[in-house]
């Protein structure tokens, strides 16, 4: 295969990067070009994302690119988050985050008027209020819905300035709750029961395939060439960082460890039962027609707003330094269900923590490092009884955890994982998304073989970390009863 040159955007919910990739024969190299922090705007209008901002980061890391004279370019971010356009394509408002506290009682709207059965059956998605679908309920009655021709994804959205060229990739579109789990289009159907205006749907089409071309006024400000290929990649960035897993084996499960934990397998199609339902599993769609079978659980975002507001406060102290403080203390001294969804929203979440301790029984935080350890061994649960779920309700056995994201440089939270799910972890690469961005770029061009082939490539070529299980299964027996009981969840599984 011939040497492959492209740009990949990677935007993430605490951070976006714009990077050189390389792909040959043997050959996966990225070259970070611009990295830039990304935090949403706390305005009268809610908690929104400053898009106009991410699009001039992109186009200062694409300036960066040129240099690398890419075949083509690839956006992927997180998903849910979309922009309207009017009908003249321009961008009403600034998209709303989706931990923005509007979307509160919209499930139960939705309730009323689709049953969790048939919304579970036709989407395959967990219920989150995160999810586009309450967002855009929560919108219902806005002036802007109301002026609305189009909604875009966010990488959509990105794509659509960069070419011109309106539409929607499968991956991201189906985060929505309101694609049809089993086809290739939006749930029309539920589209309209829910009073949602059909237009404003554009058509789906599968990553790898061409989003457009570079627009000349881009070509000028960034010294690509214009008309440059965009490439669709799988643009939501849990899906690129799915395609870059290093599995060798089919029996893996992955956790996509950053802002969120995303726990989960590859399945060749969705699971729709009754107990993946009650279990709140999402079914999204994967590359090559394949299935995301996981569980969005809290994940990173909890150390990053203790780290928020420790910093507000006035603390010194960096990431590292605490990790280590909290790798040294004794284990297990409070541990909680970061799965309630009082953490969600931005907060003082150390105080959030103490609260949630004390409401369980858990002796209370006192210092930053039992903090930290209190989240980690939490998170670490998490991922225990997500793995494990999974691969119950999906009859698909589970011999490795991949861990993949900027969480993979955890080294205690890799540890913890290892022993509370009982099976080997392999740690990397932490920038998964990005070279999966990269190597569906790749594939696209020809420059890159099937998904198994990538993975196979990534596997030799990305540096990865082994974390054995040490034995402490008792132990996690014991911490999983003592902060869930017997909790529903377990008999579904
Ligand atoms: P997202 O894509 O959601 O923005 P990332 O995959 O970039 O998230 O992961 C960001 C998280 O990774 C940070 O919140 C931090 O907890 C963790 N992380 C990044 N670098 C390190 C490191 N060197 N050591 C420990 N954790 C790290
Ligand atoms: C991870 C992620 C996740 C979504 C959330 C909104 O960045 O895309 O898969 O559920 O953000």
């Amino acid at each position: 295969r011939t040497d492959f040159t492209c740009a990949a955007v990677d935007l993430g919910a605490s951070s976006g990067r714009v990077v050189a990739g390389e792909v040959a024969a043997g050959k996966l190299e990225l070259t970070e070009l611009h990295r830039f922090p990304n935090s949403p705007s706390h305005t009268q209008a809610g908690l929104r994302w400053d898009v106009s901002r991410l699009h001039r980061e992109i186009l200062t890391g694409l300036e960066a690119a040129a240099a690398y004279s890419p075949a083509s370019v690839g956006i992927d971010s997180w998903a849910v988050d979309h922009g309207l356009l009017d009908e003249a394509g321009n961008l009403l408002a600034d998209p709303y985050h989706h931990r923005d506290i509007r979307t509160a009682g919209m499930m139960e709207r939705v309730r009323e008027l689709v049953s969790d059965e048939e919304l579970y059956r036709t989407t395959g998605l967990q219920r989150l209020p995160i999810n586009t679908l309450y967002q855009l309920l929560a919108s219902q009655e806005s002036e802007q819905l109301a002026a609305a021709r189009t909604m875009l994804l966010l990488p959509d959205l990105l794509n659509y300035w960069l070419t011109g060229e309106i539409g929607a990739e499968i991956t991201n579109a189906s985060t929505t709750q309101l694609f049809d789990v089993l086809g290739e289009d939006w749930a029309h159907d539920l589209i309209r029961r829910l009073g949602l205006p059909t237009h404003l749907f554009p058509r789906p089409h599968a990553p790898g395939l061409r989003a457009g071309a570079l627009l000349a006024e881009v070509g000028t400000r960034t010294g690509l060439a214009a008309g440059l290929p965009v490439t669709s990649v799988a643009s939501h960035d849990t899906a690129s960082a799915v395609v870059a897993v290093p599995a060798r084996t089919e029996r893996f499960a992955y956790i996509s460890c950053g802002t969120w934990s995303l726990v989960g397998l590859e399945l060749d199609s969705p699971v729709l039962t009754e107990r993946s339902r009650a279990a709140n599993f999402t079914n999204e769609r994967g590359v090559e027609g394949t299935t995301r079978y996981l569980r969005n659980t809290m994940g990173l975002w909890l150390l990053q707003e203790c780290l928020r507001c420790w910093r507000e406060q006035g603390m010194r102290r960096e990431l590292g330094e605490l990790l280590d403080g909290a790798a040294r203390l004794p284990a297990f001294r409070s541990v909680l269900d970061t799965d309630d969804p009082a953490f969600i929203a931005s907060q003082d979440m150390p105080a959030a923590i103490a609260t949630a301790c004390a409401n369980a029984g858990e002796p209370v935080p006192e210092t930053p490092e039992q903090t930290v350890r209190c989240v980690l061994e939490s998170l670490a649960l998490a991922h225990r009884i997500t793995v494990r779920d999974a691969a119950r309700l999906a009859d698909h056995e589970v011999e490795v955890v991949h861990m993949v994201g900027g969480g993979s440089r955890n080294e205690l939270l890799c540890r913890l994982t290892a022993d509370a799910c009982g099976l080997p972890v392999i740690a990397g690469p932490a920038e998964a998304t990005a070279l999966g961005n990269v190597l569906v770029q790749a594939r696209a061009h020809g420059a890159a073989g099937d998904r198994a082939a990538a993975r196979e490539l990534v596997a030799e070529t990305q540096p990865l970390r082994r974390f054995d299980p040490t034995g402490a299964a008792r132990e996690w027996n014991a911490v999983e009863a003592r902060v869930h009981g017997h909790r529903p969840r377990d008999h579904d599984a």
